[in-house]
């Protein structure tokens, strides 16, 4: 008989809604044993979390984290807030047992990141499983790159080029928000998508980025406040009072990767035209291969040991029923869309609850990209390293 995964998310916003989703999703079109169940639906606004708990058909909801942690009936905590309350969030939930599923990145730093691995690491002796939401990894199309890098097709890794472009930002009069406060946001694209590159990157790769060169920008110093809350983009009011900028609008970096390769990555939230333009090339001696998730579904393909005369990129449609995760959903060709990553990830995640099994990106390997991140924003700190050019002012 299958037993019941009881499931609690923790906050209210864009993920936690997306979760809400995801969690009701993946016992209808996956093999879930046990089936997961979301029982509460916590957030610091009582009458916000009751309103998105009867919209998701959720049966109670709490203004109390601490209160749901404490409950026994509950099996997983999914952490679904803003970064700076992730690490005592993860930590009393850890402390409690529960399974922990945490949106990333793991934490606003690497110190903070590190607790939670140290504490993830002593929990999984009890078979307590703790896993970061880099959903991306679980995009058919990339998975499907991995299962070919893995499988030796593009042979020797020389080129990492990430790019992650979004647009929200671009009107100088786009609202305030928290993603804009360091406090509360760690970074700003850096961290909010620039992360997910760095992750995807060296889960591809196979390899480890061990040095970097960066910098950041921050274009538009302050934005507008708005009371209500609000999501991404749109126009503020321009008579309102505006709150200052601390994180970053945009940040290029350089990369060394263990294996030798060279990685080039950028990310912004100001690259007008570009709503969520998260792209990866990745170039070996055998081959390549070149996602864009404006095109989720396609994986471009280049065989270079094919014959001369048929070499050039090819597009596969990762639809298919031997593609990862695809055959659970529609025939051939009919595409997903960016809600079902999240749908994967919970399948992933309760898949390792079952089988007492590794949960990947661990935590562990989620505080590796807040150490990636933290030497970006070392690296762009110290304009020492920005090699002016003679005779340009
Ligand atoms: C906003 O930039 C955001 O929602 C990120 O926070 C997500 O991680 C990314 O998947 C889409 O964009």
């Amino acid at each position: 008989m299958t037993t019941t995964l009881r499931v609690a998310i923790i906050g209210t916003g864009f993920m936690g809604r997306m979760h809400a989703h995801a969690w009701r999703t993946a016992p209808r079109f996956f093999e879930l044993d046990p089936s997961p169940e979301v029982v509460v639906l916590a957030g610091s606004d009582a009458s916000r979390a009751a309103s998105a708990a009867t919209e998701f058909g959720i049966p109670s909801s709490s203004d109390d984290w601490r209160a749901v942690i404490a409950r026994d009936d509950i099996d997983v905590i999914d952490i679904c807030t803003p970064g700076h309350t992730h690490t005592e969030i993860a930590l009393a939930a850890l402390a409690a047992g529960k399974h922990v599923l945490c949106e990333k990145p793991l934490a606003n730093s690497a110190e903070d990141a590190d607790r939670m691995a140290a504490a993830a690491e002593g929990a999984a002796a009890d078979g307590t499983v703790a896993m970061c939401g880099f959903s991306y990894r679980r995009t058919p199309a990339l998975s499907l790159a991995r299962r070919l890098i893995e499988d030796g097709r593009i042979g020797r890794i020389r080129h990492v080029r990430a790019q992650y472009l979004q647009d929200w930002l671009s009107d100088e009069d786009a609202p305030y928000t928290w993603r804009l406060d360091r406090e509360l946001a760690g970074s700003g694209a850096l961290g909010d998508i620039g992360a997910h590159s760095i992750d995807t990157a060296q889960w591809l790769a196979g390899s480890l980025i061990t040095g970097v060169s960066a910098t950041t920008r921050t274009f538009v110093e302050t934005r507008p406040r708005m009371d209500e809350r609000v999501g991404l983009g749109g126009r503020g009011d321009t008579a309102a009072p505006r709150e200052r900028v601390t994180v970053d609008d945009a940040a290029a970096f350089t990369a060394a990767f263990a294996d030798g390769a060279l990685g080039v990555f950028e990310a912004t939230r100001m690259a007008s035209g570009h709503r969520n333009a998260n792209r990866i090339e990745i170039n070996g001696d055998r081959g390549s291969i070149a996602f864009d998730f404006s095109f989720m579904n396609e994986l471009q393909f280049h065989d270079a040991l094919a014959p001369s005369g048929e070499q050039g990129f090819r597009r596969i449609d990762a639809t298919e029923p031997e593609h990862p995760y695809a055959g659970a959903w529609w025939p051939p060709g009919h595409g997903l869309g960016y809600e079902h990553l999240f749908t994967h990830q919970v399948v992933d995640f309760v898949r390792a609850i079952a089988g007492g099994g590794d949960a990947h990106p661990s935590f562990a390997e989620a505080a590796q990209v807040q150490h990636v991140l933290e030497a970006i924003e070392r690296s762009a700190a110290d304009e020492s390293r920005f090699t002016a050019v003679e005779g340009a002012g």
